[in-house]
């Protein structure tokens, strides 16, 4: 279905978004860069349920697992809602002096290169924007990086390359139109789920169309792929390369687009066939089977319209931009862009990453898709903002920044929206460059994150349903998260928390903005600057942003925005689904270019003793979980750091299936559960890159990476961190269930939110003397204990009530081997207990009739394994069935690839067909 926008405008013109009082409010979702519109439903100040909204044209309705239980994240028990100084709570005026003082006293003695702001693609465009022409434009400096640089960087400077400035030509629709999809390092099932979920619909409506995933792991991406490619690591340029060899040598390039609308063609095709000379090669540098690769080839050779998605898989690398050219060369060579169904595009992961990039948020970019190349670029922009310091050069990106504060070089930093301690590479260096750093400012919604707990000072912000302002999603559509509740205790926005700063530290009247519409139509007036040469009788526009066409709108008309594709300008006012139609780049030449790449794998390659450690994203999580972590239904799907590794290397390295193992790199530890999977190949691992401190003793995964980067964007090498890999060796293993929050004294502990309160798995390589003490010491305020052992102290139990209720259940047993843990006996917490129910829980048994579900596939419904393994066993073999059969796969969809998966797996038919 497709919406128009006239459709659009009417239905929302009629709808009163503004209304705090009315139960159902559309705004759009927080987390990922699909930019979902939701319509919440509000209660006595509170989110009561969320569905999605079915005029938005990024969703039309549908929302995946995350934005589906937004509204059971709302209520964190660790939402930070008082400023922190020093780690004790303060007011406002004391944070924001304390703050103010100390940083311009830093700047006056050691100059602005003193100071670095590092931001969030998860700030609104209004933050954001503020934030950049306060330290470019009146602190002076460019030292002002965003989490942008560890995702989009690479995907930038490849587009500036092509086509003159950062922009994605594409949309959803031309996923929907188009004959050929390649998902090329993006796990969209997990990561993007509405748009896997329209490319789902649109090839079960047209089975011609044809979907390659390419990815060194088997994801639940590739339950709907024609073809998986499961590549060497790091080789892709090499298979892009030699993609662009096989156009050539079999007649499928456009001559017409390479001769009148490109330049670089011949250089481009020369280099690549040096060094890929044919599909063999290409197979050999990318071990897969040259047969499939020949297919795939094949198919983008013959195929008019095909999307190429790309995502952290190609990103994250240290050739990542040349990586990204190498894939627009492809398109460009047989003119697959601009058109309907036809354009490479990268998707962007946080809800405004790419607003970052419009605001100009990263060292090396100017506002408004402006420039630090550009001399009259800089004059045009301090002109505009009046301002007395304007920043006449690049700063410094991210890992570069956190070396200069590790130097002593950059003495205050402010971290807005975003966890470097766990998110950074070599995340223990961030943590003692933050240690050492003279003044550490953090603003977040949650008390006590990795980072915070750094921080001298702490900030209260507003989040989501709370603050007000635009995202950018990834096919360049505006749309408003909408503020509907009040600021919970002191919290404040970002904005506000940002302009009130500057102008303590003297900017007072080009901070003084009330409203973020201020912000955000001087924003759009900036877009608008200069932006356009005169050709003949039409204007050609030089940069990509521009939305000047919304610089006077009202503050009704922003409260009521309508998600709109920029450019919005007065030839578009009603803005731009598709770039490039014309063939127009925004080069000099007006010419898309084509960038020679001479591929490269990644820097560091393993030693004999190492596997490759592959990082990424798990359904139900969002980073370092400050959010999702705190929703029980979230964590029912995987509720462990854990380390997927192939069968031959857990033989080759000793590790069993559900043991725990140990990665180790410099130094660092990553714990994790083994998962034996032939999803994987051999001699590489994949770990998620969610735990942090909060939820485990040692599972950040990025203390483990190195921060090893693409010279020509900053961006880490995250996909790619040689490690070594043993067995734990456990003593024992076992978990808690508590009412309240422990640290558990245990080596190995993993904290899981459930429903009643916690449970931890724990492990440790040393026994304690006494396991009575041990428990007792860690649950002061419980004295009424009921014990069971045995003789050979194989295992040991141990209950603590508090008033009769149940309080703290301890299981545990002698090695690797987790005791079994059913759901049953968490949902015992907080209950009073007589004698009977006692010794049940002891027992550590499910009660009478209640069965173990297994993990839970289902999110929205709550369905476990089991259930789901029983039903298909029993003759359910499809997932309409089993969605009929149970609920799961139902609402949200993100577990079919799984439940797909799972009917491989144990349908009778299956294993007959197989057999
Ligand atoms: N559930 C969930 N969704 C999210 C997020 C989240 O935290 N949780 N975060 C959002 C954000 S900010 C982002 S940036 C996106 C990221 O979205 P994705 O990029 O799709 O997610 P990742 O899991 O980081 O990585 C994608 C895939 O790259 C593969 N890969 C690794 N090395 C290579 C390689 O050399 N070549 C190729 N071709 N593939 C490789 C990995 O195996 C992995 O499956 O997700 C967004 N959506
Ligand atoms: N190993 C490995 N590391 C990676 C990646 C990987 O694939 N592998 N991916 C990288 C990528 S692509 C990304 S995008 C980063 C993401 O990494 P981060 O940005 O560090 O992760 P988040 O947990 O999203 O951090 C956001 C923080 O902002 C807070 N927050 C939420 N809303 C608001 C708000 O409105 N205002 C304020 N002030 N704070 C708020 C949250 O509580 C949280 O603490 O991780 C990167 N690191
Ligand atoms: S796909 Fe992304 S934007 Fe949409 S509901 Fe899920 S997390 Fe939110
Ligand atoms: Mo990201």
């Amino acid at each position: 279905m497709t919406v128009q926008k006239s459709q659009l405008a009417n239905v929302i013109a009629s709808d009163n978004r503004a209304d705090i009082a009315s139960k159902t409010v559309k705004t759009t979702c927080c987390y990922c860069g699909v930019g979902c519109g939701v319509e919440a439903t509000v209660e006595d100040n509170r989110v009561t349920a969320v569905k999605g909204d079915e005029l938005h044209p990024a969703n039309l309705g549908r929302l995946c697992v995350k934005g589906s239980s937004l509204h059971e994240t709302q209520s964190n028990p660790n939402r930070l809602l008082q400023p922190m100084l020093h780690g004790e709570a303060t007011d406002w005026e004391t944070a924001l002096n304390y703050s103010a003082d100390k940083f311009k006293a830093i700047v006056e003695q050691y100059g602005p290169e003193s100071v670095a702001f590092y931001l969030s693609g998860q700030l609104l465009t209004e933050d954001y924007y503020v934030a950049n022409k306060l330290m470019k434009g009146f602190v002076g400096t460019a030292n002002i990086d965003t989490n942008s640089r560890l995702c989009m960087a690479s995907a930038v400077v490849a587009h500036k390359r092509a086509f003159g400035g950062d922009v994605v030509p594409g949309n959803y629709e031309d996923l929907e139109n188009t004959d050929l999809v390649l998902l090329v390092g993006s796990n969209t099932a997990y990561a993007h789920p509405i748009i896997y979920q329209r490319i789902v619909k649109a090839k079960a409506a047209r089975p011609n169309m044809k979907v390659v995933v390419i990815d060194p792991r088997r994801t639940a991406t590739c339950d709907i792929a024609d073809y998986h490619l499961a590549i060497r690591p790091g080789s892709d340029a090499f298979l892009f390369n030699g993609l662009l060899g096989y156009l050539a040598d079999n007649n499928a390039l456009d001559s017409e687009f390479i001769a009148n609308h490109s330049e670089g063609f011949d250089e481009a095709l020369s280099v690549a066939k040096a060094q890929v000379a044919s599909v063999e090669q290409a197979a050999v540098m990318c071990d897969v089977a040259k047969n499939d690769l020949t297919a795939v080839y094949d198919l983008f050779a013959k195929t008019t319209k095909a999307v190429t998605v790309f995502s952290q898989g190609v990103n994250q690398s240290s050739s990542g931009v040349d990586k990204g050219n190498t894939i627009i060369n492809c398109h460009l060579a047989t003119g697959k862009i601009g058109k309907l169904g036809a354009a490479p595009f990268s998707i962007t992961g946080q809800p405004n990453a790419m607003g970052g990039r419009e605001v100009g948020g990263l060292a090396n970019q100017l506002a408004a898709h402006m420039s630090f190349d550009n001399q009259p670029d800089i004059d045009r922009v301090a002109s505009f903002w009046r301002a007395p310091n304007m920043a006449q050069g690049e700063g410094l990106k991210a890992v570069d920044m956190f070396q200069a504060v590790h130097d002593g070089k950059i003495k205050a930093i402010w971290i807005m929206a975003t966890n470097p301690v766990v998110t950074m590479p070599d995340a223990n260096f961030i943590r003692e460059a933050l240690e050492k750093c003279e003044l550490v400012l953090v603003s977040d919604c949650i008390a006590n994150t990795d980072t915070g707990k750094l921080a001298d000072v702490v900030f209260p912000a507003t989040t989501w349903s709370e603050k007000n302002g635009t995202v950018t999603n990834s096919e360049r559509r505006i749309s408003l998260q909408k503020g509907f509740l009040p600021a919970p205790g002191q919290a404040k926005h970002d904005w506000q928390i940002i302009s009130e700063f500057a102008q303590k530290i003297g900017f007072e009247q080009a901070f003084n903005y009330t409203h973020p519409v201020e912000i955000f139509r001087e924003h759009a007036a900036l877009s608008g600057v200069d932006n356009g040469v005169d050709v003949g009788t039409n204007t050609r526009p030089v940069r990509g942003f521009d939305i000047s066409g919304m610089q006077h709108i009202s503050k009704q008309a922003y409260e009521n925005l309508q998600p709109i594709q920029w450019p919005v300008n007065s030839h578009k006012p009603n803005g731009t689904a598709r770039l490039f139609e014309d063939a127009n780049f925004f080069t000099a030449s007006g010419r898309a270019k084509f960038v020679p790449i001479s591929a490269r794998f990644p820097q560091m390659p393993p030693k004999d003793n190492q596997v490759i450690m592959n990082t990424g994203r798990i359904r139900d999580q969002w980073h370092t979980m400050t959010r999702t972590g705190s929703a029980a239904k979230l964590l029912g799907h995987i509720d462990e750091p854990f380390i997927d590794i192939h069968p031959a290397d857990a033989k080759r390295f000793g590790l069993a299936h559900k043991d725990i193992a140990v990665l180790e790199n410099r130094g660092a530890r990553y714990l994790g559960r083994v998962n034996v999977s032939d999803s994987q190949r051999v001699s590489e691992v994949f770990v998620p890159m969610h735990w942090n401190d909060n939820f485990a003793s040692s599972s950040r995964a990025d203390a483990l990476v190195n921060a090893i980067t693409d010279p020509l964007c900053g961006q880490p090498e995250f996909k790619h961190s040689p490690v070594e890999i043993n067995p734990y060796n456990a003593q024992w293993s076992g978990f808690i269930a508590s009412e309240l929050p422990v640290t558990p004294n245990a080596d190995y502990w993993v904290k899981i939110p459930v429903d009643k309160g916690y449970k931890y798995r724990i492990a440790d390589t040393v026994t304690p003397s006494n396991w009575s003490e041990w428990l007792t010491e860690q649950f002061p305020l419980v004295s009424d204990w009921v014990e069971l052992t045995d003789s050979s102290q194989a295992f040991y139990r141990k209950v603590g009530f508090i008033e009769g209720r149940l309080a703290v259940v301890l299981n545990i047993a002698r090695g690797n081997e987790q005791p079994i843990e059913n759901r049953w006996l968490e949902q015992q917490l907080g209950e009073q207990c007589d004698l009977n129910q006692r010794f049940a829980v002891l027992a550590g048994v499910a009660g009478e009739g209640v069965e173990d579900e297994g993990p839970i596939v289902c999110s929205c419904f709550q369905i476990g394994a089991k259930a789901i393994q029983t039903a298909i066993e029993g003759g359910c073999c499809s997932a309409e069935a089993l969605g009929e059969k149970l609920k799961c796969g139902s609402n949200c969809g993100s577990c079919i690839p799984e439940i797909n998966g799972m009917i491989r797996a144990f349908s009778p038919q299956h294993a007959a067909k197989q057999a």
